[in-house]
Formats: structure tokens, C-alpha cells, sequence
């Protein structure tokens, strides 16, 4: 049930499946106030994933930069704060991994949908990289990438399914990272998309 990926990386086969059925209509609160929606990098590109925050601080990104704001540019009013039940999920999440006092103020949730991809990159716009980062995988499946320190290190494939949770920290944090274009499926209560969440200390 618990693997690990490396020294302070750990996948917790199905833990967050008690939580799921309280965790989507949350989601659906989420996402009529903050719709997701394709953010562009500063170097043009429209990325295929679609996002959306909840939570006193939200990632976002436009040709000046990747930052995190209070504020959701595309209707200027806060994110939608982060539900009880979204935090409790994340604290016993790390708690498992062995971080304890685990205090996320963002969570930025990832929409993908077939033939959607995450290139390989580092998590590096946060001020702590002491905190951990905490992903919970909803719907149908993803092979995730596990890579090194440098964006040529050969990269490990891990498959994601429905109710897994991945811990980050320590010397495994600053890792590159990505997600393969997913494949076509359906899952029971998402349909043809996989969510992801993930639970960070922004500031
Ligand atoms: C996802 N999201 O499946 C992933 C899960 C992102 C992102 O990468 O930036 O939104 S979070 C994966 C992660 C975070 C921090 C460190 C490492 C992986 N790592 O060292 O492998 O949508
Ligand atoms: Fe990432």
C-alpha cells in the first residue's frame, strides 16, 4: 500500500479513497467560482492541462511569469478557500510520509484529459522547500514521471490510479517531474478525466 520512490518520495496506494465522495461536490463548488481554465507561459505557450486554485494563495501564469496570487486573475476575487476536508486529506497524507505540521495554503487542481501532458519541470515558485507537496490523483489513470535533479536525468514512470496519493519533500522536493499524454479511459464517477490535486506551502 505505502511504496517509496526515493528517500523522502512516497505513493500511498488508495488513501484518499475514503475522502472521495466528500472531495466532488467540492470540487464542483470550486470550479463554478473558479472555472478551470488553460494558462499560458511566459513563453507563449498554451498548456494543456487546465487549472484551477482554492485555498488563501492559487498558482497562475502569464507571459510576465509563474507566480502565486490571492486573487483569481480571471474574475479578480479570492480563490475559493480550501475545504476542511481538503486539508485534513493533505495533513494525513504527510503525516504518513513522516511530515508532520504539514500546513498547505494552495492548492492548485489539474484537469487533464486525453492526450493531456505535463512536460518535465521543478516545483520552485514556493517560499518553503522545507514543506512538503502533497498530489492526490482522482479519475482515470497516469503514467507520472519521476525524474532527477537535472532535466536529463532519466526519469522513473509511475503509474497513478484513482485514490493515490503522492508525498514529496526533504531531498526529493526540487525532483523534475511530468505526466505522459493520458490515454483514453472512463472512470465510474469522473468520466474521461483525471484530477489532480495538489496541496503546497506557497508563501
Ligand atoms: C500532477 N502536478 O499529477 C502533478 C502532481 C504540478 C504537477 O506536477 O506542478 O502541478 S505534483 C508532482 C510533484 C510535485 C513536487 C515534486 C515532485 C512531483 N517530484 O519531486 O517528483 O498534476
Ligand atoms: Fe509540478
Amino acid at each position: 500500500r505505502q511504496q517509496q520512490l526515493a528517500q523522502d518520495a512516497f505513493v500511498l496506494r488508495a488513501f484518499a479513497t475514503p475522502y472521495v465522495a466528500q472531495l466532488l461536490p467540492l470540487l464542483e463548488t470550486i470550479q463554478q467560482a473558479s472555472p478551470f481554465r488553460h494558462l499560458v507561459t511566459p513563453g507563449g505557450f498554451r498548456m494543456s492541462v487546465a487549472m484551477t486554485c482554492c485555498g488563501a494563495l492559487g498558482w497562475t501564469s502569464d507571459r510576465r511569469g509563474y507566480r502565486y496570487s490571492a486573487i483569481d486573475p480571471d474574475n479578480g476575487r479570492n480563490w475559493p478557500a480550501m475545504p476542511d476536508i481538503f486539508l485534513l486529506l493533505a495533513q494525513a497524507a504527510a503525516a504518513q510520509a513522516g511530515f508532520d505540521g504539514f500546513l498547505p495554503d494552495a492548492c492548485l487542481i489539474n484537469r487533464y484529459q486525453p492526450g493531456t501532458r505535463l512536460t518535465l519541470h521543478q516545483d520552485k515558485d514556493e517560499q518553503d522547500y522545507a514543506a512538503p507537496i502533497v498530489s492526490v490523483s482522482l479519475g482515470i489513470p497516469a503514467m507520472f514521471l519521476f525524474g532527477g535533479h537535472e532535466r536529463s536525468d532519466k526519469a522513473a514512470r509511475v503509474p497513478l490510479f484513482h485514490g493515490d496519493v503522492v508525498v514529496w519533500g526533504g531531498v526529493d522536493r526540487l525532483r523534475y517531474h511530468g505526466v505522459l499524454p493520458l490515454k483514453e479511459a472512463e472512470h465510474p464517477l469522473l468520466g474521461g478525466q483525471r484530477i489532480n490535486l495538489t496541496f503546497r506551502k506557497a508563501a
